[in-house]
């Protein structure tokens, strides 16, 4: 079910879905929510999946995988995860100490990749019994990873600049504040920077939820920002909550009333804590049946957007929280939908 009409700046790509489940070497129900960088002569993927059968979908057996690409298309996936839960708990050991019972971690997942003077730097959502944290870590071969942070509860979607700015490094992130926002699934975008990845301060809120007209609940960083000649420009997510409404889910003791879409904004180059605009539409929307149908249905999830230098755009999405998808556009039509805050 389509709700909310998309702008035609993109144009979802013949290939789509580009990754699907029978392009995993595993076992899983679902591949989604990918991170894209531009890697040697080609590109990157980290990507998650969820196991379990349709019928018993089990989201918490969380993978996160890696694909390689020459055309950023056609994709073939590393035989090993890169995190599978064993790897997961063996990684975060030092982190957790000796307090770490058995299910004290439940997964990483919703990878995110910006490489930075040929260094990859991973951004991570973590599970943990005592709430949900961001991550990041670095890496030379997109499969070692060394850990350089873990943000306190409750955090995530975090996302880096792929450079440094007045000699910092920048991320976005997308805290849950409960109490003094009513209690609502009302959360917003905020900015940080640090020295060397592992500190972090200068939080600052960024956007707010309710300056974006085409969501009513919580928004969050999508991919990590392209440097424009007008400014940083970045994806984000945002959520219409739809409560009277079944969007469809795949489990079958729940209903799915939230809608995820794709929105654009503009950060100035200098200041990235200042917004110059943000589109007045969704960027995208579900429309097509990868994206309306699946886990959860008219789920759009941004996490790679890459500058191509032909002036064109990629933006990678996950669909439905079941697939991997690809949109394409122009740069300056991208630029064009921007309006001023
Ligand atoms: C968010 C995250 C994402 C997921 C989305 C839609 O809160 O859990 O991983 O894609 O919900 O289900």
């Amino acid at each position: 079910m389509s709700i909310t009409s998309t702008q035609q700046a993109l144009t979802r790509h013949a290939s789509n879905p580009v990754l699907d489940t029978p392009d995993i070497p595993w076992d899983c129900m679902s591949v989604f929510n990918a991170g894209v960088c531009k890697w040697q002569d080609g590109y990157a993927m980290l990507f998650r999946t969820d196991s379990g059968a349709k019928e018993a979908p089990d989201c918490y057996q969380t993978r996160v995988g890696l694909a390689r690409s020459a055309d950023g298309v056609n994709w073939t996936v590393d035989k090993e995860p890169v995190f599978n839960m064993a790897k997961m708990r063996e990684w975060l050991k030092a982190e957790y100490d000796e307090r770490m019972d058995e299910d004290e971690l439940a997964r990483i997942y919703d990878p995110r990749i910006t490489v930075i003077e040929d260094m990859a730097y991973l951004c991570f959502a973590l599970d943990t019994k005592h709430g949900i944290r961001g991550g990041i870590a670095r890496s030379e071969n997109l499969r070692d990873w060394e850990l350089l942070h873990i943000s306190l509860p409750e955090n995530r979607n975090m996302v880096m600049f792929p450079e440094r700015v007045n000699g910092k490094l920048v991320r976005l992130d997308r805290p849950f504040p409960l109490y003094l926002r009513g209690g609502r699934e009302s959360f917003d975008i905020w900015i940080s920077d640090s020295e060397d990845g592992k500190y972090w301060g200068n939080h600052k809120l960024l956007l707010r939820a309710e300056e974006v007209s085409f969501g009513n609940a919580k928004i969050g960083p999508g991919a990590p920002p392209i440097k424009t000649e007008k400014g940083w420009l970045t994806t984000f997510h945002a959520v219409l909550s739809h409560p009277d409404k079944d969007l469809g889910t795949w489990a079958t003791n729940r209903t799915w009333h939230k809608e995820y879409v794709a929105g654009l904004m503009l950060l100035d180059l200098k200041n990235p804590s200042k917004v110059i605009g943000i589109s007045e539409q969704p960027l995208l929307a579900s429309e097509a049946p990868y994206e309306t149908e699946g886990f959860r249905g008219s789920v759009i999830f941004p996490g790679g957007f890459i500058a191509e230098e032909n002036g064109m755009v990629k933006m990678y999405y996950g669909a439905a929280d079941t697939v991997v998808a690809l949109a394409e556009g122009k740069l300056e039509d991208l630029l064009s939908l921007i309006k001023p805050v």
